[in-house]
C-alpha cells in the first residue's frame, strides 16, 4: 500500500460526476476508429502504459532572469517536492517517476528512497549541475566546468556528476543527465578545440564511473547562458560526444533547445536512425528555452516528434527505449496543474501518432503524393483523442479530468497553510 495524497474518494466523487459522459464519449470514438480498424483498447493500454517523468525542479515557481514571483505552499525540500510529484502522478497516473537535480535535491539517499517507496514513486534521471556555484564548494564555475581551463575546476565537476551516479544508485535510478553552461561570451575568448577537448576528456572520467546497466545522457543547447559560444550546442557536437564516449552514452533533446524553426522531429529521426537517440526534455516555446508547458503553443510539432517515436516503434528499432522527461518553468499557473495538463499533452501526442495509417503513409510517400501523405498525419492530429486519456486514466486509479479534481481536493489550500509563504525575489534560471 502507497500513501496517497489526494483521497481515493475525492477521485471517485470526481470521476462519478463525468462518469456518464466519458462511457458514451469513448463508446462513440471507439466506434469512429473501429471503422479505420483500429481497436480503441489497444490503444488505451498503449498509452495507459505510457509514462514520463516528472522534473523535482518544476514543482516550485520558476522565475526568470528578470524576477521570481513565488505561489503559495511552495515546497521546503526534496519531500515536499516528491510530495507535489505524487499528487501528478495520483490524478494523472502518467508520471509514476521524478528527475533529481544535485545539488538542489540532496537529501539521505535512505530516507529518498524510503520516501518514495512510501508514495509509490520511483527515480529517473539524475541530473547534475556544473551551471551555478554551491554555496560550499571551492572551485567557482564562473568561467566553465567541465571544459574549464583549471584542472582542479574541471576535476571538481567530474567529483560532483561521480557523487550524482553514486547518490543516483543508491535510490534506483538508472541514468546521469549532463547540462552545462560552459561556453563564451565573446569571440577569442576561448579556444573552440580544446575546450571542447577538455570537455570529453571530463565527460570520459565521468562515462568511466557508470554503471554497467547505466546510461549517460547528454543534452546540447545552442545558447545561453554563454551567448557568442556554447561547447554543447547542438546535435552535432551532441552525437559526436556520444560517438565518442561509448555505447552507454546518448544525446537528450529538450525541446526547447534549439533556434526557432528547426526541424526537432527531424533531428529525432537522425539520432533514432544513429542509435543514440537517449531521450527528451519535454517542453514548449516560441522564442528559446522559453520551458513553456509541453504542447502549449505547438501541439503539432509534438505530434510530429511522436509520429518519428511511433514510427521507430512500428519499424522495431532494436533496444530503443528513449527516457521521457518534463523539463518545465512554471512562472504564472500553479505547477502541480502545468505538470498534469503537460503529462497529458505528452500523452496525447502519443496517442495520435498511434493512429497515423502508417501502411498509408508509406503508400503516398511511395507515390509522391506530398498532399495525402501531409493528409495523413493530419488526419491522426485531429483526432479528438480525450476519451482515451481520461478513460486511460480512470482505469489506473487516476481522475477523468485531473485538473478539477486537484482544485476540488483543496491540496493547494492545504499546503499553503502548511508551508511558509515564500517572498519574491531576483531571478534566477530555472
Ligand atoms: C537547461 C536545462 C537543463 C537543466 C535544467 C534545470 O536549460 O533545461 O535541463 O538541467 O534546465
Ligand atoms: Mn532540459
Ligand atoms: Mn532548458
Amino acid at each position: 500500500m502507497t500513501d496517497q495524497i489526494i483521497a481515493a474518494d475525492v477521485i471517485a466523487a470526481e470521476n462519478e460526476k463525468r462518469a456518464a459522459a466519458l462511457k458514451s464519449d469513448y463508446a462513440a470514438l471507439g466506434e469512429k476508429l473501429a471503422r479505420t480498424g483500429i481497436d480503441i483498447d489497444a490503444v488505451t493500454s498503449k498509452v495507459a502504459d505510457f509514462f514520463v517523468a516528472v522534473p523535482s525542479w518544476g514543482v516550485g515557481t520558476g522565475g526568470t532572469r528578470f524576477a521570481r514571483f513565488p505561489g503559495l505552499g511552495e515546497p521546503r525540500h526534496i519531500f515536499d517536492k516528491l510530495e507535489d510529484c505524487s499528487v501528478i502522478n495520483e490524478l494523472t497516473r502518467a508520471t509514476p517517476t521524478v528527475s533529481l537535480h544535485i545539488p538542489w535535491d540532496k537529501a539521505d539517499p535512505k530516507e529518498l528512497k524510503a520516501k518514495g517507496d512510501a508514495l509509490g514513486l520511483g527515480f529517473d534521471a539524475m541530473n547534475s549541475n556544473t551551471f551555478s556555484d554551491a554555496p560550499d564548494q571551492t572551485h567557482s564555475y564562473k568561467y566553465g566546468s567541465l571544459s574549464h581551463v583549471d584542472a582542479a575546476t574541471r576535476a571538481q565537476a567530474v567529483e560532483h556528476n561521480i557523487e550524482c551516479i553514486e547518490l543516483g544508485n543508491a535510490i534506483g535510478s538508472k541514468a546521469l543527465t549532463v547540462w552545462i553552461g560552459d561556453g563564451s561570451n565573446f569571440p577569442g575568448q576561448s579556444n573552440f578545440t580544446r575546450q571542447f577537448e577538455r570537455y570529453l576528456a571530463s565527460m570520459a572520467d565521468i562515462y568511466k564511473a557508470l554503471p554497467d546497466d547505466w546510461r549517460l545522457f547528454t543534452e546540447h543547447k545552442m545558447y545561453e547562458p554563454a551567448f557568442y559560444s556554447t561547447v554543447v550546442q547542438d546535435w552535432g557536437t551532441n552525437y559526436l560526444i556520444a560517438q565518442t564516449l561509448g555505447e552507454k552514452a546518448f544525446c537528450l533533446v529538450d525541446l526547447g533547445h534549439h533556434a526557432p524553426n528547426t526541424n526537432i522531429e527531424m533531428i529525432v529521426a537522425r539520432l533514432i536512425q544513429f542509435g543514440k537517440l537517449g531521450g527528451f526534455h519535454f517542453n514548449d516555446s516560441k522564442y528559446g528555452d522559453d520551458d513553456l508547458d509541453a504542447g502549449s503553443v505547438e501541439p503539432y510539432r509534438l505530434f510530429l516528434v511522436f509520429n518519428e517515436l511511433v514510427d521507430a516503434e512500428h519499424r522495431g528499432v532494436k533496444g530503443f527505449h528513449p527516457a521521457h522527461m518534463i523539463d518545465q518553468s512554471h512562472n504564472v499557473t500553479d505547477p502541480i496543474e502545468s505538470l498534469i495538463s503537460s503529462a497529458n499533452e505528452i500523452r496525447r501526442a502519443y496517442a495520435q501518432a498511434l493512429l497515423v495509417d502508417r501502411a498509408a503513409l508509406e503508400g503516398f510517400q511511395g507515390d509522391n503524393d506530398a498532399l495525402m501523405a501531409s493528409e495523413t498525419l493530419k488526419r491522426a492530429y485531429r483526432m479528438d483523442v480525450e476519451p482515451i486519456l481520461a478513460e486511460a486514466r480512470r482505469r489506473h486509479g487516476g481522475a477523468i479530468d485531473p485538473v478539477a479534481t486537484y482544485r476540488a481536493s483543496g491540496y493547494r489550500a492545504r499546503v499553503a497553510s502548511e508551508r511558509p509563504t515564500v517572498k519574491g525575489g531576483s531571478g534566477g534560471i530555472v
